[in-house]
C-alpha cells in the first residue's frame, strides 16, 4: 500500500492507524483462506485511487441487506470497507435522488465499463414483464440486464438476490427469481443470508478489487470460504446434539441450558454458511446463539420453503461430520430425538462406515432408550 494512497483515504479511517489497517485486512485475508501476507495486497487494493466503482441496484427486498452493513458502530473492518469500496449509486445511500442520482449512475457505467462491480440486491420480479418492481419508470428486470452486460463482476447479495428468497416464497406472485436465473449467460457470485453476513460481502468485494477475479465458489456460485460447511458441522450446541440433549419446547429447562434446538427445527442441519463461525456485526452473535433455531434463510429450498418448526433431514453428511468441539461431560444423556427422525438418520448413517457408529448410537430415540 502506497504511503500517499493511505494517506488520500485516512480522514475516512478516523484513528486508525496504517498498521492496524493492514492488520485488519489480514485478519480478513486469512477468513478467506488466503496467507496472512496477502492482507497487504487487499490494503493496496481497496486504498488504490483506480479502484473500480460499486453500483448498488436494490429491487424486491426489505433493504436487510444494505442496513446488515451499515450496523457496525464502532470502527470495525465492514466499516473501513463499506467507505473505501467506492459505492457510487445505492438508493438508500445515495446522497441525490431522482434524475440528479439516475444520471450520475449511468455516467459512471459508461466511464467503468466492464469494469465496475454491479452488486443486486433483492429479487427480481419478472411475471407481466416485470411490472411488479420498477425504479425511475423501468422495470428491474430490465435495468439488471442492461446493467450485467456492462459490468466486470456481478454480485447478489442477500438471499432474494441469490435465489428469489422471502418474495419467492409460494405462490410468488410477481414471479419472482434470484440474479443467477436471469442473468443465465453472466457468471454471478452469490451471497445468501437474509440478510447475509456483512463480513462475507466485503471479503469477496476486497478479493475482486485485490485479484481481479472472483474467490472460488461452489455450484451454487456461494464463495467457498464462507459456504463450504454446515452450519451444524461448527454449531457450539453441537455437542449437546451429539449428546442426545434437545430443547423441546422455547422456555424450558433445556432451551434455558442451551441444548440443542434441533427439536424446535433447527435447519442448521442442511444449512451451508459461516454464521455459527462469524458472528454478525457488533454483536459478533447469530441466531442459535440467542436461543432461536436457524430458519435456513441463507439455504435455497429451505428458507421461507420448509416450515419453520418442522424438522430437518438428516443426512449422512450432517451426522458424520465432526463436530467442532467435544462434547462437554458435565450434563447427563438426553432423551434423543423423535423416532421418526431417528429413523431417517438411521438410514442414512447405515450407508457409513466408522465414525458414523458413534453417531447412530448417539441419535437412538427416546423410545429405544427408555426399553
Ligand atoms: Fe431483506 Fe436483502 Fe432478506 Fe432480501 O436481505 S434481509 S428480504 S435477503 O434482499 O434486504
Ligand atoms: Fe446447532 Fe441446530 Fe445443529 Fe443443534 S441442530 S447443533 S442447534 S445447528
Ligand atoms: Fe440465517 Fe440460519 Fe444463519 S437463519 S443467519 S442461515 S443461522
Amino acid at each position: 500500500m502506497k504511503d500517499s494512497d493511505f494517506q488520500a483515504v485516512k480522514d475516512r479511517l478516523g484513528d486508525v492507524s496504517r498498521r492496524d489497517f493492514i492488520k485488519f485486512c489480514s485478519i480478513m485475508a486469512a477468513g478467506m483462506g488466503l496467507p496472512l501476507s496477502a492482507g497487504k495486497d487487499l490494503a493496496a487494493a481497496v486504498t488504490d485511487p483506480q479502484r473500480p466503482p460499486v453500483i448498488w441496484l436494490s429491487g424486491q427486498e426489505c433493504t436487510g441487506c444494505t442496513e446488515s452493513l451499515l450496523r457496525p458502530f464502532h470502527l470495525t473492518l465492514e466499516h473501513l470497507i463499506l467507505d473505501l469500496i467506492s459505492l457510487e449509486y445505492n438508493e438508500t445511500l445515495n446522497a441525490g435522488a431522482g434524475h440528479q442520482a439516475e444520471e450520475h449512475k449511468e455516467k459512471m457505467i459508461e466511464k467503468h465499463a466492464g469494469k465496475f462491480i454491479l452488486v443486486i440486491e433483492g429479487a427480481i420480479p419478472t411475471k407481466d414483464d416485470g411490472i411488479y418492481c420498477q425504479i425511475a419508470g423501468r422495470p428491474f428486470v430490465n435495468i439488471v440486464q442492461e446493467t450485467a452486460a456492462q459490468a466486470g463482476a456481478v454480485i447478489a447479495i442477500g438471499s432474494c438476490a441469490a435465489w428469489g428468497g422471502i418474495a419467492a416464497a409460494e405462490p410468488n406472485p410477481t414471479g419472482a427469481k434470484g440474479a443467477p436465473q436471469v442473468l443465465t449467460d453472466t457468471t454471478v457470485l452469490t451471497v445468501p443470508g437474509c440478510p447475509p453476513n456483512a463480513y462475507n460481502f466485503v471479503s469477496t468485494v476486497a478479493y475482486f478489487l485485490t485479484y481481479n477475479k472472483l474467490p472460488a465458489m461452489d455450484a451454487k456460485g456461494r464463495p467457498k470460504f464462507a459456504y463450504d460447511r454446515l452450519i451444524h458441522e461448527n454449531c457450539e450446541r453441537r455437542p449437546h446434539f451429539d449428546a442426545g440433549r434437545f430443547a423441546e419446547k422455547f422456555g424450558d429447562e433445556g432451551h434455558q441450558k442451551g441444548w440443542c434446538l434441533y427439536k424446535l427445527g433447527c435447519k442448521g442441519p442442511v444449512t451451508y454458511n459461516n454464521c455459527s463461525i462469524k458472528g454478525f456485526n457488533d454483536v459478533d452473535t447469530w441466531p442459535v446463539d440467542t436461543g432461536h433455531p436457524c430458519f435456513g434463510c441463507s439455504e435455497a429450498g429451505i428458507g421461507f420453503h420448509v416450515p419453520q418448526f418442522t424438522q430437518a433431514d438428516l443426512t449422512r453428511e450432517s451426522l458424520i461430520t465432526p463436530a467442532a468441539t467435544p462434547a462437554g461431560i458435565e450434563y447427563e444423556r438426553g432423551g434423543g430425538i423423535s423416532a421418526a427422525a431417528a429413523g431417517l438418520a438411521g438410514a442414512a448413517v447405515g450407508a457409513a462406515a466408522g465414525a458414523t457408529a458413534v453417531a447412530a448410537g448417539k441419535l437412538k430415540s427416546s423410545d429405544d432408550q427408555d426399553s
